[in-house]
C-alpha cells in the first residue's frame, strides 16, 4: 500500500501545574513554601529518516499526543516533564496546516527534525512566589493547556531526475537496467503503480532518479492513474521522457511526445519548464535496414536543437551517452530549493479570553478559560493569595470591563467557585 498523503492531528501535552504546599515538621510551627513546579508537557517533532519511502504507516495511526508534564509535588519536587513525541516521517515530507492549507516546513534531508507543537509550559508552585514581604503565598500558577491542530502530510519525492512517458514504454526497464533500483517490469499497462526510486552512478556522482506510472492523454482529468504521481517529479531538476521509438503498441512516437508534454503543462507551469533529455526507447524493435533514417526523422520532428538518445533499457543500448548527458545537464542546474515556508509557528497560544454576563439586577459572571486560569488555586481566607487575584483581573482589565457593563458598588462577581463583593 503506497500512500503519500494523509490527514492527522496531533497535540503537545499540557503542561503540569504548580502546587501550593508548606513544609510541615514537627516543632516548626510555620514552615515555609515548598510546593513544586509543574513539569513541562512532551513537544509534537517530526523527524526524516531514509528509512521509510511513503506515508503507510499513518494508514491506520493519525491521532497523536504527547503526555502532559506531571504537577508539581511537595517539598519543592518539581513535576516530571513527558517526553517529546517524535514522529517519523520520509524524507520529502511537506507539512500543512490544515485549517489553512499552508506550508509549515519542508523536509528535504535525512534525519532532519522539526518542532511543530511546543509543549505547555509548566506552572511555577508556590515556593517560586516567597518574597521577602510575602513569606507565604497560597497559590501557584496553572500548567499552560495545549490545543490540538490538524496536519497535512504531503510527500513529494526527493529525487534528481524523473522518468516520464506513456505506460509501457520502458520506464522501469530504464531505471533497473542503470540502477540498483528493482521495479516491476511487465508487458502492460500500469506495471508500475507507485514511484521507483533508484541510485544511478555517473562519473564521480550519484543521482537519485525516480521512476513513477505511466501517463496518458487526459491524465489531468483522472484518465488512467490521473496526473497525481507527477508530484513525485515535481521537485526534479531534469526529466527523461521515454518514448516508444518503435512504436510497438501502434501510436506514432512523435504523438506521444506531444501528448505527455500537453499533460504536463495542464499540471503545472513548473512541472512542464523542467529541462527534458529525451530517450528514444526499443530501438532494437525498429527494422534495421530503416531504423536510422526512420529516428533520423523522428529527431528532426522533435526538433535538432533538443537533447535526443537512441536507446534500448531492454538490449543496454545507447545507455552510457544517456547518463552521461543526464549527469551533465544535472549539473548545470541549481540545487533544490525548499519550498516557501507560509505559515510559521502555527502553535501561537491564543490570547486567553473571558465573557461576562449578567445573570440578575447586580449579579454578574465572568467565565472563559482567562478566568479558569486566575481563579485557579486562589484561597479566598488567605490574605496574600487574594491580593494576587485581585491584582490578576485588575491587570487583566475584567474589572474595567465589568464597570462597562454596568457594575456597580455592592454587585456580587462570580467567578468560578468564587464570588465576591465589588467594593470601591
Ligand atoms: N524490445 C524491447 N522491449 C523493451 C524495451 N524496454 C522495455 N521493454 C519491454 O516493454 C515492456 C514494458 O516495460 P516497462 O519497463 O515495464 O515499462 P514502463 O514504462 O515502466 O510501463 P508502466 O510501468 O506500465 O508505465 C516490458 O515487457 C519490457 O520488457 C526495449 O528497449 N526493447
Ligand atoms: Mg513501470
Amino acid at each position: 500500500m503506497f500512500l503519500d498523503k494523509v490527514k492527522i492531528t496531533c497535540k503537545a501535552g499540557n503542561g503540569g501545574n504548580g502546587k501550593v504546599h508548606f513544609r510541615r515538621e514537627k516543632f516548626v510551627p510555620n514552615g515555609g513554601p515548598e510546593g513544586g513546579d509543574g513539569g513541562q508537557g512532551g513537544s509534537i517533532i517530526f523527524k526524516t529518516t531514509p528509512n521509510m519511502t511513503n506515508l503507510a504507516d499513518f494508514r491506520f495511526t493519525k491521532v497523536f499526543k504527547a503526555g502532559n508534564g506531571e504537577d508539581g509535588g511537595n517539598n519543592m519536587c518539581d513535576g516530571k516533564s513527558a517526553p517529546d513525541l517524535t514522529i517519523l516521517v520520509p524524507v520529502g515530507t511537506v507539512i500543512k496546516n490544515s485549517a489553512t492549507g499552508k506550508v509549515i516546513a519542508d523536509l528535504t534531508s535525512a534525519n532532519e527534525t522539526f518542532v511543530a507543537l511546543k509543549g505547555g509550559k509548566g506552572g511555577r508552585g508556590n515556593s517560586k512566589f516567597a518574597t521577602a514581604t510575602r513569606q507565604a503565598p497560597r497559590y501557584a500558577e496553572m500548567g499552560e493547556q495545549t490545543k490540538s491542530f490538524e496536519l497535512i502530510l504531503e510527500l513529494k519525492t526527493i529525487a534528481d531526475v524523473g522518468l516520464i512517458g506513456y505506460p509501457n514504454v520502458g520506464k522501469s526497464s530504464l531505471l533497473k537496467a542503470v540502477s540498483n533500483a528493482k521495479p516491476k517490469i511487465a508487458n502492460y499497462h500500469f506495471t508500475t503503480l507507485s514511484p521507483n526510486i533508484g541510485v544511478v552512478k555517473a562519473f564521480d556522482t550519484n543521482m537519485v532518479w525516480a521512476d513513477i506510472p505511466g501517463l496518458i492523454e487526459g491524465a489531468s482529468d483522472g484518465v488512467g492513474l490521473g496526473h497525481d504521481f507527477l508530484r513525485h517529479i515535481e521537485r526534479t531538476r531534469v526529466l527523461i521522457h521515454v518514448i516508444d521509438a518503435s512504436g510497438s503498441e501502434g501510436r506514432e512516437p512523435y504523438e506521444d511526445y506531444l501528448n505527455i508534454n500537453a499533460e504536463l503543462e495542464k499540471y503545472s507551469d513548473k512541472v512542464s519548464k523542467i529541462p527534458q533529455v529525451i530517450a528514444l526507447n526499443k530501438i532494437d524493435l525498429i527494422d534495421p535496414e530503416i531504423r536510422d533514417e526512420y529516428l533520423a526523422d523522428l529527431k528532426k520532428k522533435i526538433g535538432l536543437d533538443k537533447k535526443i538518445f537512441e536507446i534500448s533499457a531492454a538490449a543496454f543500448m545507447g545507455l552510457d551517452d544517456l547518463i552521461k548527458c543526464v549527469a551533465q545537464e544535472l549539473k548545470k542546474q541549481p540545487e533544490l530549493v525548499k519550498m516557501e515556508i507560509e505559515e510559521s509557528n502555527i502553535d501561537k497560544r491564543q490570547k486567553k479570553t473571558y465573557e461576562i454576563t449578567k445573570l440578575d439586577e447586580g449579579y454578574f459572571e465572568v467565565s472563559g478559560d482567562l478566568i479558569d486560569e486566575i481563579a485557579f488555586n486562589v484561597v479566598l481566607n488567605d490574605y496574600n493569595s487574594f491580593a494576587y487575584f485581585q491584582k490578576r483581573i485588575k491587570d487583566e482589565g475584567i474589572i474595567d470591563a465589568l464597570l462597562e457593563a454596568g457594575m456597580q458598588e455592592g454587585d456580587t462577581v462570580k467567578m468560578c467557585q468564587i464570588e465576591f463583593e465589588y467594593l470601591v
